[in-house]
């Protein structure tokens, strides 16, 4: 038995939209937005989704056993990737508005290991099925599915998603991660700190600061900010910087923005989760600081609170050391 993942057989020659329409279409908006390269996009709880996570594989793989491997080198949100399971037809058609239905993307739904018995690699259950009319058929030995068959000479063409069985494959995969679970937590700390030296190569006008955190939970450790002042005025200036938590196992940059009264010594500011590392890998959050500094103080120091919510994919963290 001859079996070649290059020698496709005649079924491998599909419709094509030709250039000058598809562009046409996409210039009039006829054509909806599909994912291309980049995040994964959800099928969301909201919309009736899994929650699950779906892209493109970031390059053609070479069959299946590539693709598996490519796909478990990945990850998102903690989660590693598979090659995508297709469980109902809702799942299909959210591909469908995803990623399109003419181009052909490698599923992994496979009959290698008993002819005619198809499995998902997943091992979650058969079930669903989308094939195209007259497949699977095994054409010269195909135990590997894609989808989006369009049959040439199909009347009005396969519908939009369908599935055929090839011999092997050379192109894109479609790759799916679980959701991670995320929680959130509140915020609610103290902190004090003082001044930081300057360090090599800052520039004028930048201050740093450190200060030890009480009471913050997932944030209970230091922190160091190095700030840009701007706008000064006779009673005070904003500014703009980074600060970094770092805790046990993690690290949480926020950047923030802020104001300082130099006449009374308040401080306020607030700013967004902008990086991570460890066990709070993948947080996203808000968070707030208000204070005062003791303006009769040189080391600059000040007491604050810090408040805001962090969340957090707890699927990551089940997986990191
Ligand atoms: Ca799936
Ligand atoms: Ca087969
Ligand atoms: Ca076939």
């Amino acid at each position: 038995m001859v079996r070649s993942k290059h020698a496709l057989p005649r079924e491998f020659h599909r419709r094509r939209m030709p250039v000058v329409v598809m562009i046409v279409a996409i210039c009039m908006g006829v054509l909806p937005a599909l994912a291309a390269e980049g995040d994964p996009v959800q099928w969301a709880p909201a919309d009736g989704g899994n929650g699950h996570w779906y892209q493109l594989s970031p390059r053609p793989v070479d069959g299946l056993d590539d693709a598996i491997e490519l796909a478990a080198s990945t990850t998102w949100r903690g989660q590693p990737g598979y090659v995508v399971s297709i469980l109902s037809e809702g799942e299909k058609d959210f591909l469908v508005s995803t990623f399109g239905g003419e181009t052909l993307y490698l599923i992994a739904y496979t009959d290698r290991d008993q002819e005619g018995d198809w499995l998902w690699v997943s091992g979650e259950p058969s079930g669903f099925e989308f094939w195209a009319s007259g497949e699977p058929n095994d054409y010269l030995d195909e135990d590997y599915a894609v989808m989006n068959w369009q049959h040439d000479g199909a009347p009005g063409g396969e519908p939009p998603g369908a599935w055929n069985d090839l011999g092997g494959w050379d192109g894109l995969a479609i790759f799916e991660y679980d959701n991670p679970a995320v929680s959130c937590h509140k915020i609610n700390a103290k902190g004090a700190g003082q001044g930081a030296p300057p360090e090599a190569g800052d520039p004028p006008g930048l201050v740093r600061t450190v200060a030890q955190i009480r009471g913050g939970g997932h944030l209970q450790g230091t922190t160091e900010a190095a700030f840009q002042i701007t706008d000064p005025t006779p009673t005070g200036f904003t500014f703009v910087g980074d600060l970094t938590f770092t805790t046990n196992r993690a690290t949480l940059t926020v950047a923030l923005d802020g104001t300082l009264n130099v006449v009374t010594g308040e401080f306020a500011a607030s700013g967004t989760v902008t990086g991570s590392t460890g066990k709070l890998e993948g947080a996203s959050g808000t968070l707030t600081f208000e204070g005062v500094q003791d303006l009769a103080d040189p080391a600059g120091s000040f007491t604050e609170t810090v408040k805001g919510e962090i969340c957090v994919d707890l699927g990551g963290n089940g997986k990191r050391e």
